[in-house]
């Protein structure tokens, strides 16, 4: 019987300790920074900036700001997009270095690049 108190008391204290530890845990997650994110515009027929330098796992943006609709197509059809209206928006999550050149495909002298390191 008295066996069974002192387990039931240590039980207790792992209890505490592992609530004291996720508790810790918790704030720690709170200090970690956000996945990165960088928004290009698409504005008078071009990419602005045209040309960007990203690290892994960065989330681009396009946003269209110009009153004719575009579109965001990767070279080697990694990533494409829909025809953007005004104010709409396309993303791409990066997860693999490389350079990744893309276009307009309702105006192909429109072109940009990403490069993921
Ligand atoms: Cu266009």
């Amino acid at each position: 019987m008295r066996m069974r108190v002192c387990i039931a008391s240590l039980a207790v204290s792992i209890l505490f300790a592992a609530i004291l530890f996720a508790g810790g845990k918790g704030s720690t997650v709170n200090a970690q920074q956000a996945p990165p994110a960088i928004e290009v515009k698409i504005d008078n027929f071009s990419f602005g900036p045209a040309a960007i330098t990203v690290p892994v796992g960065t989330t681009v943006t396009w946003t269209n700001r110009d009153d004719i609709p575009h579109t965001v197509v990767s070279d080697d059809k990694v990533f494409k997009s829909k025809v953007l209206d005004t104010e709409e928006q396309f993303s791409y999550t990066f997860s693999r270095p490389g350079t990744y050149p893309y276009f307009c495909s309702v105006h192909p002298k429109m072109t940009g690049k990403v490069i993921v390191q």
